[in-house]
């Protein structure tokens, strides 16, 4: 890279509409990191195909996407926003990649174990080499960082794996890249189930707020989120509601969990969840406002995804010329 800046990779896929776990997991770090970075945001399309996605949505949702990072504060003129299946290098270098991964260690993948049980009738080979594409879209960029939730640590290790166990063969050809994780909102869970995450593809919309929901639905859905019987608003081992609740208003206040555990001594949960819902709401309203100014206005948004993918290319091409070489191809 001839840039000074470190470097950055992310995306989401375009499997869903986003929810505020997808936000303050991960695209809420994405506009702050945004400064101090070389930022490449994608969209990842070809992963999402590890999962049948109807094809009409599947585009409808891939500019969505476009228009949220958009939306939600990330300058298109100063970072990459581009959709995966786009640069082609991303494929041509998970399949070289996928000759230096084993297949015990996708084995022990626990969203490869989560994803073939919810959708037993289609365990297909992408999604067991899933992180091995996401290797490729990591590395392709010589990558410093990638800021995730938690729920990607995993598959961040196993690039590193990969990316070690290629160096130590070929000599220094790719970055060893680094997960960055928010102090805050790096799990969000289920409103229905706290004990899982909150995740764009649950069946039971009750359990996630999308950041496409009309703002009285967020309140009802917040206030009538799981709790416990106990009445007491405080960060504890056991009350997994209430915790993700106060870790979804810190994450959007920046109040730490005992300010607001003092706040809330002697008042109920009513109380407490319409406090939430009404960040949640005042989050997610300007958001809402610069993501429907930005409909109907598909020349500009063609105009930064075909842009970005120009120099995305570039990029990614000059290292798959450098493994290609490395690997012994003619080039
Ligand atoms: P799906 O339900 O289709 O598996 P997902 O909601 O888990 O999707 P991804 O596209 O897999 O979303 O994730 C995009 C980013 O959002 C990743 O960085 C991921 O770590 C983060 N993320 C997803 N869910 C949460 C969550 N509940 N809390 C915090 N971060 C999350
Ligand atoms: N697997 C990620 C999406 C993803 C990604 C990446 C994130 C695909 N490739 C590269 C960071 C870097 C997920 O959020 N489920």
């Amino acid at each position: 890279m001839e840039t000074a800046k470190k470097v950055i990779f992310s995306g989401v896929q375009p499997s869903g509409n986003i929810t505020l776990g997808n936000y303050l997991g991960a695209i809420k770090n994405w506009v702050e990191l945004q400064k101090d970075y070389y930022c490449n945001y994608a969209i990842m399309d070809l992963h999402s195909i590890t999962v049948r996605q109807n094809p009409k949505e599947l585009k409808k949702r891939t500019l969505d996407l476009l228009k949220l990072y958009i939306a939600c504060g990330i300058n298109p003129d100063e970072n990459l926003l581009f959709v995966q299946s786009h640069v082609s290098a991303h494929a041509e270098l998970a399949w070289i990649l996928n000759c230096y991964t084993y297949m015990g260690e996708l084995s022990r993948m626990t969203q490869f174990k989560d994803k073939s049980k919810k959708h037993s009738n289609n365990i297909n080979a992408g999604l067991f080499t899933y992180p091995v594409l996401m290797a490729a879209d990591i590395l392709l960029y010589q990558t410093d960082l990638v800021p995730v939730g938690v729920d990607q640590l995993q598959h961040i290790e196993i690039a590193r794996d990969i990316a070690i166990r290629f160096n130590s063969i070929y000599g220094d050809v790719f970055k060893i890249p680094e997960g960055f994780i928010p102090k805050t909102g790096a799990k969000v869970m289920s409103l229905q189930d706290p004990t899982k995450k909150m995740s764009k593809s649950d069946e039971n919309p009750k359990a996630y707020i999308s950041m496409m929901d009309d703002f009285d639905s967020i309140a009802k859905k917040i206030k009538s989120a799981v709790t416990d019987s106990e009445g007491i608003v405080a960060y504890k081992e056991g009350k997994d509601g209430i915790n993700n609740l106060m870790g979804i208003l810190s994450s959007i206040t920046g109040e730490s969990m005992e300010s607001i555990q003092n706040r809330y001594v002697g008042r109920g949960y009513g109380e407490f969840k319409s406090e939430v819902a009404e960040a949640v709401v005042e989050c997610i309203r300007p958001i809402r406002q610069k993501f429907d100014e930005l409909s109907g206005n598909n020349d500009y948004l063609e105009k930064i995804y075909t842009e970005s993918a120009e120099k995305a290319r570039s990029v990614a091409n000059r290292t798959l010329k450098k493994v290609y070489k490395k690997i012994g191809f003619v080039v």
